[in-house]
C-alpha cells in the first residue's frame, strides 16, 4: 500500500485519506472526523467573538448536571448537532448537554457511528477568557440497531474507534486519534482548515508537575492526601524530587499541557459527596482523554483500574481521573491500591 508521508505540515484532510488507505479508519469515519473538526472551527470563530459576539454569560437554563449553561454551550452544542445531522455518517449523538441521546432524524442517512461530546468544556473559564474546549468520543453503533437509546452507547472505552479534543487557546489546535498515535492538528484561520503540526505525540513518562484542585484537600480519602502530601513534601520527602503545581481548572487546557510536556491530572473521588465516585464523566471526558493519552505513552487509571478497561453503566456517569505521565500515574495509583480495603 502506498506510504504515507511522515511529514507534519500536511492537511487534517490528507492526513484522514492516508489513514484510510492504510486501513485504520474506513470513508465514513473519515468523514465524520471532518464533519466534527468543521464544528470545532465555527465554535473556535465564536469563542474568539468573546464580549463582542453577544456569546458570553449564562444562557439562563440549566443541563442535565444541573449547571447553568453558558450561551456558547448551548451554541457549541447546537452546532455540533447540526453538523453531525445532515452528515450522514451517525446512528445518534450524546452529549453532556442533552439528558438522553439523540437519534438522528429519519429525514437524513444514517450511518454506523455512535459520538458523544462535551460540547465545551470548562465554560466557567469563558467568561475569564481562559482556554476551553470540545472533547468528542466515537463508537460504533451495535450492528442492526436503527433506533440506537443511550444503553446502545454504554460501551467501554477500549471500544473507541477514534477520540479527540479541541483546546480554544491563544491558537485553536484539534488533538486527534484513531488508534495509531496521537496526532495535533492547528487551526489556520486564513485558509480555514486544521494544518498537521505535531505527529506522534509522546508524553515524558516522568514528569515533577502535577495538576489537582488543592482547595479539596480536606475532602480527599488518605491515599489521596498522602500521595499529594508526599509530592509538596519535594526533595526532602520520600519522592526525592521538587514538584511543581498547575490547575487551570479546565480540563482540555490542563490535559493539552501534559500531552504536551508531561505531568498528572488528577481528580480523584472524595467526601464531599460520597455517593459521586468521582467529578468528571466517563463517557465524553475520561474515556476520550484516556484514549488520546494512552496513544501518547501515557497512562489513564481512576486511581485503580485503567479507564478504558471500565463498563459503563450510565450515560452521565462520574468516575475518579489519574492521567498523564506514565510512570506517575502508575505511583499515584499504587498509593491507592496499597490503601484499598482487602
Ligand atoms: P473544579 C470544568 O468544569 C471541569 O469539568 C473540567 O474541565 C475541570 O478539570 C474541572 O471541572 C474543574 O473542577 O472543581 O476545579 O472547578
Amino acid at each position: 500500500t502506498h506510504r504515507g508521508t511522515r511529514e507534519t505540515g500536511i492537511s487534517l484532510t490528507r492526513y484522514l485519506i492516508e489513514e484510510q488507505r492504510a486501513g485504520h479508519v474506513c470513508a465514513d469515519l473519515r468523514l465524520l472526523i471532518e464533519v466534527v473538526a468543521r464544528a470545532c472551527k465555527s465554535i473556535s470563530h465564536a469563542v474568539s467573538k468573546g464580549a463582542l459576539g453577544n456569546v458570553l454569560g449564562d444562557a439562563g437554563t440549566d443541563n442535565v448536571q444541573g449547571e447553568a449553561q453558558k450561551k456558547l454551550d448551548v451554541l457549541s452544542n447546537e452546532i455540533l448537532i447540526e453538523a453531525n445531522e445532515w452528515g450522514g455518517h451517525l446512528a445518534a449523538l450524546a452529549s453532556e448537554e442533552m439528558d438522553h441521546c439523540q437519534a438522528i432524524p429519519n429525514v437524513y442517512p444514517k450511518g454506523n457511528y455512535l459520538l458523544l461530546f462535551d460540547p465545551l468544556d470548562g465554560s466557567s473559564n469563558i467568561d475569564v477568557n481562559i482556554s476551553v474546549g470540545t472533547i468528542f468520543s466515537v463508537l460504533r453503533c451495535p450492528d442492526g440497531v436503527t433506533q440506537p437509546t443511550d444503553e446502545h452507547f454504554l460501551q467501554p472505552g477500549t471500544a473507541q474507534v477514534a477520540a479527540g479534543y479541541t483546546v480554544y487557546g491563544p491558537s485553536t489546535v484539534l488533538v486527534l486519534t484513531v488508534g495509531h498515535g496521537t496526532h495535533a492538528f492547528t487551526l489556520d484561520r486564513e485558509q480555514g482548515g486544521f494544518v498537521m503540526t505535531q505527529r506522534d505525540i509522546r508524553i515524558p513518562e516522568e514528569t515533577q508537575e502535577f495538576a489537582v484542585n488543592m482547595s479539596n484537600m480536606r475532602h480527599w480519602y488518605p491515599p489521596m492526601r498522602r500521595y499529594v502530601e508526599d509530592l509538596l513534601a519535594g526533595k526532602t520527602g520520600p519522592r526525592g524530587k521538587d514538584f511543581n503545581m498547575r490547575w487551570v481548572a479546565s480540563m482540555v487546557a490542563d490535559v493539552h499541557r501534559i500531552l504536551t510536556r508531561g505531568g498528572i491530572f488528577i481528580y480523584p473521588r472524595d467526601t464531599k459527596d460520597p455517593d459521586k465516585p468521582g467529578k468528571l464523566r466517563l463517557m465524553y471526558e475520561a474515556n476520550p482523554m484516556a484514549f488520546v493519552v494512552e496513544q501518547a505513552g501515557g497512562a489513564a487509571t481512576n486511581g485503580y483500574e485503567r479507564l478504558l478497561d471500565i463498563q459503563p453503566s450510565k450515560l452521565h456517569q462520574r468516575v475518579a481521573v489519574f492521567l498523564g505521565s506514565k510512570n506517575e500515574v502508575a505511583v499515584a495509583t499504587r498509593y491507592h491500591r496499597e490503601a484499598q480495603p482487602a
